[in-house]
């Protein structure tokens, strides 16, 4: 079932997230309609996942890869392919607006040095992702933010464009007649590409890349440039990135929570369940109503994602096979 349908049907607002492979061992669970993998062998490089179902952007980024490239070339390059599809409205140019109209970009990136840099509220500049590299390697900051981002990108040559593309144009005044102002906190917004790799010399990269949730207050910022919430990479360890509700991320600071579970010894699966659980569990949680998944790399590459509601995917390229993989999920009723 495409994503987006789901959540239509089940008005549920959400992310979702993809099982952990490997490279050997695979198990069909005869009883869903999910493949669980079993990480036990050594994983052929190089690898790369994202979350949803971003079958382009994996190609490009396992391109870059087999040309011998790093894997810091490859998570941004990958995700710019997502970041220039104006058919997916979470990301880049196309995607959709806040409630005052402008698409607001959030990005980040991480090499394996633990170098990082972001963009928040970044206007009318479709790679997001390429700006928070040159904030990373060109300036001696971290992150970026509104105007000050948006005038960096144009000194360095990104071109000024127009991200407010008719359809989500014509979406946002759709939803303007027929929704309540209010805070909507899990809808129709969530392909937010976050990308991890490992490259032929066993070094870990990741990106994120998103234009928040749709319809949300004007200057709200999510977890997708967050360092340690949307994104974090040790190169020692493994890397962790987030999709779904960030209000939920951020207040867990899930993937750096999920890349210390994995230095304690839970393998990628177990560190994403045990993030997700975090949620879950906290008294009062309204997990029912918003979706959040992850997904996780190891430094022996074995992966693993999870996430709160059904439909959440990843895509794992590996091997040569580019595919899409379901994701085990917390809420089964
Ligand atoms: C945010 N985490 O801005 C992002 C949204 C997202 O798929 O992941 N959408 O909260």
């Amino acid at each position: 079932m495409k994503r987006r349908n789901f959540i239509k049907n089940a008005s549920l607002t959400g992310v979702g997230l993809a099982v952990g492979s490997t490279i050997a061992s695979c198990v069909e669970n005869p009883s869903e309609d999910k493949k669980i993998i079993a990480n036990t062998s050594k994983a052929s490089l190089p690898l790369v996942i994202a979350t949803w179902h971003v079958e382009n952007a994996t190609a490009k980024a396992m391109e870059v890869l087999q040309a011998g490239g790093n894997a810091l070339d490859a998570v941004e390059q990958g995700c710019m392919i997502e970041e220039a599809d104006v058919m997916n409205q979470s990301v880049g140019k196309g995607g959709l607006p806040d409630r005052e109209g402008n698409v607001t970009l959030d990005a980040c990136i991480m090499d394996k040095h633990g170098n990082c840099g972001s963009v928040v509220y970044l206007q009318n500049v479709t790679h997001a992702v390429s700006v928070a590299r040159k904030v990373m390697e060109e300036t001696p900051h971290v992150m970026l933010a509104g105007k000050g981002a948006e005038q960096y990108a144009y000194e360095l040559g990104f071109k000024k464009e127009n991200l407010l593309t008719e359809a989500s144009k014509e979406a946002w005044e759709k939803w303007k007649v027929e929704s309540e102002y209010k805070p909507i906190i899990n809808i129709e917004n969530h392909d937010t590409i976050g990308m991890l790799a490992i490259d032929k010399n066993g070094d870990i990269s990741g990106a994120c890349t998103t234009s928040g949730l749709a319809y949300k207050m004007a200057g709200r910022v999510g977890d997708s440039p967050i360092i340690g919430s949307g994104l974090f990479v040790d190169n020692e360890i493994g890397a962790c990135v987030a999709t779904g509700l960030g209000e939920e991320v951020v207040k867990t600071v899930g993937s750096f929570l999920v890349v210390e579970l994995m230095r304690q010894g839970k393998s990628p699966q177990e560190a994403c369940e045990e993030a997700i659980n975090r949620i879950v569990n906290k008294p009062k949680s309204d997990y029912k109503n918003f979706q959040v998944g992850y997904i996780a790399v190891n430094k022996q590459g074995e992966i693993g994602s999870y996430s709160i509601h059904q439909w959440f995917s990843m895509t794992k390229f590996q091997d040569g096979v580019n595919e899409q993989i379901q994701s085990d999920f917390f809420y089964k009723t």
